[in-house]
């Protein structure tokens, strides 16, 4: 019976997130008694199968998965222009997570002067108001990450050397990019999805700033991309405006972003 209801109601992400920390033939074990008998049936449940022995066989290794380390940027730092809370305390954690990776790619908010995303750049108009755009709702914000300045550099003490990759987003005069692979039209692509694929990396793990924007974006997208995804919140901070923290959480969840605090 209790398998019976596990087969019919859990979710792949749910059961690769309890399954994780068990060998590989645990896990084939635990998915071959939860489905067995009952998936030849009904074709929903064997579709549910191979979902699940999709994602919660791939075990994530040193050669699949990838590190993204998400604007660690003086901005998003106390005394910044855009100054995360504790932003700066994550940079220890993330340094470990950098040292434990064998892949690493860092991201890095990279506007030109005037961007379309300042309230500067709008009469009447001051930061953290919303405003409609072509592309839906756009969020001001202060001045931030003016390509080549201080604000725009990594923490002085990111250990960023190891990095193969630093995607910049957000250089577009019109338009925002929170999402290290789409922009804020939800179409437009970084690269960073056919850089990861063609590099053989179906798993990322996501720590940084802010959670709810950036990281939180990005870790909607990798799903979206079909990558398992971890995000560290132990290594993340939010800007939290107007509830975004609680909504990017549960946004992250049921997308199947397996959250670890
Ligand atoms: C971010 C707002 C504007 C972020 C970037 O990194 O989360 N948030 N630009
Ligand atoms: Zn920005």
């Amino acid at each position: 019976m209790l398998r019976r209801i596990l087969a019919h109601h859990i979710a792949p992400h749910v059961l690769f997130a309890a399954l994780r920390d068990f060998s590989l033939s645990l896990r084939f074990r635990i998915i071959h008694r939860t489905f067995d008998g009952l998936a030849e049936r009904k074709p929903a449940l064997m579709m549910a199968q191979i979902r699940c022995r999709r994602e919660i066989l791939t075990v994530a290794t040193a050669e699949n998965e990838a590190l993204i380390v998400i604007d660690v940027q003086n901005d998003f730092c106390p005394g910044g222009a855009l100054a995360v809370a504790e932003g700066d305390q994550i940079v220890p954690r993330v340094n470990q997570l950098i040292e434990a990776h064998a892949h690493v790619v860092l991201t890095q908010d990279w506007h030109p002067k005037g961007h379309s995303s300042f309230a500067s750049s709008h009469a009447g108009k001051v930061p953290f108001e919303s405003i409609e755009v072509d592309y839906g709702q756009q969020t001001l914000w202060p001045d931030h990450c003016v390509q080549g300045t201080d604000g725009a550099a990594f923490h002085a003490d990111l250990a960023w050397t190891k990095a193969a990759l630093i995607i910049r987003k957000g250089f577009r005069p019109g338009i925002d990019s929170y999402s290290a692979f789409y922009e804020n039209d939800r179409e437009t692509p970084t690269g960073l999805a056919g850089y990861l694929r063609e590099r053989g990396f179906t798993h990322l793990t996501l720590v940084g700033l802010a959670t709810d924007y950036c990281v939180g974006y990005s870790a909607l997208d990798a799903r979206r991309l079909g990558f398992a995804t971890s995000v560290r919140l132990e290594a993340c901070r939010g800007i939290d405006l107007r509830g975004s923290l609680q909504k990017a959480l549960a946004e992250m969840q049921s997308a199947g972003v397996i959250l670890t605090a």
